[in-house]
Protein backbone atom coordinates (compact mmCIF):
# COMPACT_ATOMS: atom_id res chain seq x y z
CA UNK A 1 0.00 0.00 0.00
CA UNK A 2 1.15 3.62 -0.78
CA UNK A 3 -0.05 6.71 1.13
CA UNK A 4 -1.10 9.50 -0.74
CA UNK A 5 -2.01 13.18 0.76
CA UNK A 6 -5.22 14.45 -0.61
CA UNK A 7 -5.85 18.65 -0.78
CA UNK A 8 -9.84 19.59 -1.24
CA UNK A 9 -10.81 22.91 -2.33
CA UNK A 10 -14.27 24.75 -3.48
CA UNK A 11 -15.68 27.99 -3.47
CA UNK A 12 -18.25 27.59 -5.89
CA UNK A 13 -22.04 25.89 -6.31
CA UNK A 14 -22.09 25.19 -2.59
CA UNK A 15 -18.30 24.66 -1.73
CA UNK A 16 -18.97 22.34 1.74
CA UNK A 17 -21.39 20.26 -0.60
CA UNK A 18 -18.55 20.02 -3.28
CA UNK A 19 -16.21 18.80 -0.78
CA UNK A 20 -18.36 16.49 0.71
CA UNK A 21 -19.28 14.63 -2.41
CA UNK A 22 -16.06 14.58 -3.27
CA UNK A 23 -14.96 12.36 -0.30
CA UNK A 24 -17.78 10.16 -1.24
CA UNK A 25 -15.93 9.61 -4.66
CA UNK A 26 -12.79 9.67 -3.53
CA UNK A 27 -13.50 6.74 -1.92
CA UNK A 28 -15.12 4.94 -4.02
CA UNK A 29 -12.24 4.67 -6.65
CA UNK A 30 -10.74 1.34 -7.52
CA UNK A 31 -7.62 2.57 -6.40
CA UNK A 32 -8.16 4.34 -3.36
CA UNK A 33 -8.70 1.68 -0.38
CA UNK A 34 -8.74 3.75 2.50
CA UNK A 35 -9.67 7.57 2.87
CA UNK A 36 -9.41 9.58 6.14
CA UNK A 37 -10.35 12.90 6.16
CA UNK A 38 -10.17 16.01 8.02
CA UNK A 39 -12.46 18.56 9.47
CA UNK A 40 -13.79 21.03 6.66
CA UNK A 41 -12.72 24.34 7.04
CA UNK A 42 -13.58 27.90 5.79
CA UNK A 43 -10.79 29.38 4.54
CA UNK A 44 -10.21 33.26 3.21
CA UNK A 45 -8.77 33.14 -0.79
CA UNK A 46 -5.43 33.40 -1.03
CA UNK A 47 -3.77 34.68 -4.24
CA UNK A 48 -6.06 36.11 -6.26
CA UNK A 49 -8.35 37.79 -3.26
CA UNK A 50 -11.62 38.45 -5.59
CA UNK A 51 -13.43 35.84 -5.41
CA UNK A 52 -15.98 34.10 -2.19
CA UNK A 53 -14.33 32.36 0.50
CA UNK A 54 -13.48 28.76 0.09
CA UNK A 55 -14.37 25.55 1.82
CA UNK A 56 -10.73 23.30 2.35
CA UNK A 57 -10.13 19.93 3.51
CA UNK A 58 -7.63 17.22 3.20
CA UNK A 59 -7.49 13.33 2.95
CA UNK A 60 -5.13 10.75 3.51
CA UNK A 61 -5.35 7.63 1.23
CA UNK A 62 -3.74 4.56 1.04
CA UNK A 63 -3.76 3.31 -2.64
CA UNK A 64 -2.93 -0.01 -4.34
CA UNK A 65 1.33 -0.55 -4.68
CA UNK A 66 -0.06 -0.61 -8.59
CA UNK A 67 -1.56 3.18 -8.31
CA UNK A 68 1.42 5.77 -9.11
CA UNK A 69 1.02 9.52 -8.67
CA UNK A 70 0.52 9.60 -12.41
CA UNK A 71 -2.31 7.56 -12.25
CA UNK A 72 -4.06 8.90 -9.22
CA UNK A 73 -3.61 12.95 -10.66
CA UNK A 74 -5.40 11.09 -13.56
CA UNK A 75 -8.13 10.30 -11.45
CA UNK A 76 -7.97 13.54 -9.82
CA UNK A 77 -8.79 15.60 -12.91
CA UNK A 78 -11.71 12.90 -13.84
CA UNK A 79 -13.29 13.48 -10.53
CA UNK A 80 -12.60 17.48 -11.27
CA UNK A 81 -14.05 16.89 -14.56
CA UNK A 82 -17.20 15.14 -13.39
CA UNK A 83 -17.88 18.44 -10.73
CA UNK A 84 -17.90 20.83 -13.55
CA UNK A 85 -14.47 22.36 -13.23
CA UNK A 86 -13.38 24.93 -15.39
CA UNK A 87 -10.35 26.24 -16.03
CA UNK A 88 -10.79 29.96 -16.71
CA UNK A 89 -7.68 31.62 -15.51
CA UNK A 90 -4.57 30.28 -12.78
CA UNK A 91 -6.43 30.61 -9.03
CA UNK A 92 -9.59 31.09 -10.60
CA UNK A 93 -13.18 30.22 -8.69
CA UNK A 94 -13.87 26.36 -9.05
CA UNK A 95 -16.34 23.77 -8.52
CA UNK A 96 -13.86 21.36 -6.88
CA UNK A 97 -9.80 21.55 -6.94
CA UNK A 98 -7.70 18.34 -5.71
CA UNK A 99 -4.26 18.41 -6.03
CA UNK A 100 -1.96 16.04 -4.59
CA UNK A 101 0.26 16.93 -1.32
CA UNK A 102 2.57 14.29 -1.03
CA UNK A 103 2.67 10.53 -3.03
CA UNK A 104 4.40 8.24 -0.69
CA UNK A 105 6.95 10.58 -0.34
CA UNK A 106 8.44 10.47 -3.35
CA UNK A 107 9.43 13.53 -5.78
CA UNK A 108 8.82 14.58 -9.19
CA UNK A 109 9.17 17.69 -11.05
CA UNK A 110 7.46 17.74 -14.45
CA UNK A 111 4.93 19.71 -16.79
CA UNK A 112 1.90 17.89 -14.96
CA UNK A 113 3.26 17.06 -11.68
CA UNK A 114 5.19 18.53 -9.05
CA UNK A 115 5.83 16.50 -5.85
CA UNK A 116 5.56 17.23 -2.94
CA UNK A 117 3.04 20.01 -4.09
CA UNK A 118 5.82 23.14 -4.37
CA UNK A 119 3.03 25.45 -2.26
CA UNK A 120 1.62 23.28 0.42
CA UNK A 121 3.89 24.06 2.98
CA UNK A 122 3.13 27.75 2.60
CA UNK A 123 -0.60 27.35 2.62
CA UNK A 124 -2.23 26.83 6.27
CA UNK A 125 -5.45 25.92 3.97
CA UNK A 126 -3.21 22.73 3.27
CA UNK A 127 -1.06 22.55 6.41
CA UNK A 128 -3.95 22.87 9.18
CA UNK A 129 -6.30 19.94 8.38
CA UNK A 130 -3.53 17.92 7.51
CA UNK A 131 -1.62 18.51 11.19
CA UNK A 132 -5.41 17.31 12.38
CA UNK A 133 -5.43 14.40 10.61
CA UNK A 134 -1.58 13.44 10.26
CA UNK A 135 0.50 15.54 12.44
CA UNK A 136 3.64 13.67 12.16
CA UNK A 137 3.39 13.10 8.23
CA UNK A 138 6.76 14.61 7.19
CA UNK A 139 6.22 17.17 3.73
CA UNK A 140 9.79 17.41 2.04
CA UNK A 141 12.42 19.04 4.06
CA UNK A 142 9.82 21.13 5.38
CA UNK A 143 9.35 18.99 8.66
CA UNK A 144 6.35 17.51 9.66
CA UNK A 145 2.61 18.81 9.33
CA UNK A 146 2.43 20.05 12.63
CA UNK A 147 5.73 21.89 12.58
CA UNK A 148 5.24 23.10 9.69
CA UNK A 149 1.65 24.59 11.02
CA UNK A 150 2.90 26.10 13.56
CA UNK A 151 4.71 28.60 11.59
CA UNK A 152 1.62 29.68 9.78
CA UNK A 153 -0.53 31.93 10.46
CA UNK A 154 -3.71 30.67 11.43
CA UNK A 155 -5.61 33.92 10.11
CA UNK A 156 -8.19 33.61 7.43
CA UNK A 157 -9.03 29.74 8.81
CA UNK A 158 -11.97 28.83 10.68
CA UNK A 159 -13.29 25.47 11.72
CA UNK A 160 -17.00 25.26 9.11
CA UNK A 161 -17.71 21.56 10.40
CA UNK A 162 -15.38 18.90 12.79
CA UNK A 163 -14.93 15.44 11.37
N1 LIG B 1 -6.48 27.33 -3.85
C1 LIG B 1 -5.71 28.01 -4.67
C2 LIG B 1 -5.40 29.41 -4.48
N2 LIG B 1 -5.96 29.99 -3.31
N3 LIG B 1 -7.16 29.85 -1.31
C3 LIG B 1 -7.87 29.12 -0.43
N4 LIG B 1 -8.30 29.68 0.68
N5 LIG B 1 -8.16 27.81 -0.65
C4 LIG B 1 -7.74 27.17 -1.78
O1 LIG B 1 -8.02 25.95 -1.96
C5 LIG B 1 -6.97 27.90 -2.72
C6 LIG B 1 -6.70 29.26 -2.45
C7 LIG B 1 -5.09 27.36 -5.85
O2 LIG B 1 -5.45 26.07 -6.01
MG1 LIG C 1 -4.89 24.00 -5.76
MG1 LIG D 1 -5.29 21.91 -8.62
Amino acid sequence: MKTAIIALGSNLQNPAEQVRQAIVVLSTQPEICSLKTSSLYCTAPVGYAAQPDFINAVAIAQVSDDCTAEILLTVLHKIEQQFGRERSFRNAPRTLDLDIVDFNHETRDTDILQLPHPRAHQRSFVMKPLAEIAPDYPIGQHGTAQQIAETLSADGIQLFQAA
